[in-house]
C-alpha cells in the first residue's frame, strides 16, 4: 500500500509516517516517487508502536508485605501524601503500575475489609482510604498516546458499589494501551447494552468485589454474550495480569468467574 494509506492506518499525519520511512523505523520500497508499504511490515511495526515499553527499572521490590503494610498505615491515618509519595517511587522506579495495585494497594484495602468487619476501623477512616486510593489511580491513569489496541467498556454488577475493583481494572487496561470507558458502578443492564451497541467495544469488562452478587455478574455476561460482546467477570481474588492477559491473547475464558 502507498504510504498515505499506511499513515491512515496508524492513524497519524503524512509528515509522522515518511520520518519513520526515512529514520528506518518503518520498512518501505521506494517505487518511482512513492514510497510502498508491505502490509506485513506495517503490522509488524504496528505492533512494535502497541507494546509498552517500561520505562528502565532501577527499584526492586524485595518484601511486598512490609510496603504494603505501610502503605496501610498511611492510607488509613489519611497520609495521603505520603501514600502518594510511596507510588510515585515505585512507579518512578520502573515498578508496574498493575504490579503496584495488586500487590500493594488490594492488599492494603483488604486488610481494611478485614478491620472493618472486626469492628477496629471505622466507615469513616475506610472512606478517607478510599478516597486517597482513588485520587492516587486518577493520577496514574493516563491515556497512552498512538492507536489504542482495541476499546473496553469497564464497568461493576448492578448492586455492587465497590467501585476501586473496576477502577483498578480500568487502570490496568489503559497501562496496555486499552481505550477504556470507564463506567463506575451501578449501570443498569439495559442501559450497558444500549450503551455496547453504539460503542462497539471489544470486550466488556465486569469487576465485581462484593461476593454476593457474583451471580448478578453472570447473568450480566451472559445476556452479554448474547448480544454478541464479549465479556469477561473478574471477581475478589481474581488477578489483574489474569485479565491483561486474557484480553491480550484475545481469548475469552468464559469461566473467567471466582
Ligand atoms: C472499600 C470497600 C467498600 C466501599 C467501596 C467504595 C469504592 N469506591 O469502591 C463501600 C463503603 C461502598 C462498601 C460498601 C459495602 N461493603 Co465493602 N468493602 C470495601 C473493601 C474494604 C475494599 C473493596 C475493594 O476495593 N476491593 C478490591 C480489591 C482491593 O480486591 P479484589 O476484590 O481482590 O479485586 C481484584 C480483582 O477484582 C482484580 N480485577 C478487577 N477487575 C477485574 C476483572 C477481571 C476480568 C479479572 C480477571 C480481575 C479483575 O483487581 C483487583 C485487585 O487485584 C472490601 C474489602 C475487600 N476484601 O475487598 C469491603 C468488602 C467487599 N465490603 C463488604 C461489605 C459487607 C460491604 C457492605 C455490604 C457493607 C454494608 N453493610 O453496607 C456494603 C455493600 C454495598 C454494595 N451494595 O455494594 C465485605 C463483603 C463481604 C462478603 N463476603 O460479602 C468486604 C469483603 C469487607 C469484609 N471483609 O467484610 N465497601
Amino acid at each position: 500500500m502507498e504510504l498515505s494509506e499506511a499513515a491512515g492506518v496508524l492513524g497519524v499525519h503524512y509528515q509522522t509516517a515518511y520520518r519513520w520511512v526515512r529514520d528506518g523505523s518503518l520498512s518501505a520500497q521506494k517505487v518511482g516517487t512513492r514510497y510502498e508499504i508491505h502490509r506485513l511490515d506495517l503490522e509488524k511495526f504496528q505492533a512494535a508502536r502497541n507494546t509498552p515499553i517500561p520505562p528502565p527499572s532501577t527499584t526492586r521490590v524485595r518484601d511486598w508485605n512490609e510496603l504494603s503494610s505501610r502503605f496501610y498505615l498511611h492510607i488509613t491515618q489519611g497520609s495521603e501524601g505520603s501514600a502518594r509519595g510511596q507510588v510515585a517511587r515505585l512507579v518512578g522506579g520502573g515498578v508496574d503500575i498493575v504490579e503496584v495495585m495488586e500487590y500493594l494497594m488490594a492488599p492494603a484495602l483488604i486488610e481494611i475489609g478485614n478491620a472493618w468487619r472486626e469492628g477496629t476501623l471505622s466507615v469513616a477512616v475506610e472512606h478517607r482510604a478510599v478516597r486517597i486510593c482513588e485520587r492516587i489511580l486518577d493520577a496514574v491513569s493516563v491515556a497512552r498516546r498512538g492507536r489504542p489496541r482495541g476499546k473496553v467498556l469497564v464497568t461493576t454488577p448492578t448492586g455492587d458499589e465497590h467501585q476501586l475493583a473496576s477502577t483498578m481494572a480500568a487502570v490496568a487496561l489503559r497501562s496496555r494501551h486499552w481505550l477504556v470507558e470507564d463506567l463506575g458502578a451501578e449501570v443498569p443492564l439495559d442501559d450497558l447494552a444500549a450503551l455496547a451497541a453504539i460503542e462497539k467495544p471489544d470486550f466488556i469488562v465486569i469487576s465485581l468485589a462484593n461476593p454476593g452478587v457474583i451471580q448478578v455478574a453472570d447473568q450480566m455476561r451472559q445476556l452479554l454474550v448474547q448480544n454478541g460482546f464479549a465479556t469477561l467477570v473478574g471477581a475478589p481474588g481474581c488477578r489483574l495480569s489474569s485479565l491483561l492477559a486474557q484480553l491480550g491473547e484475545g481469548q475469552l475464558d468464559a469461566d473467567a468467574l471466582g
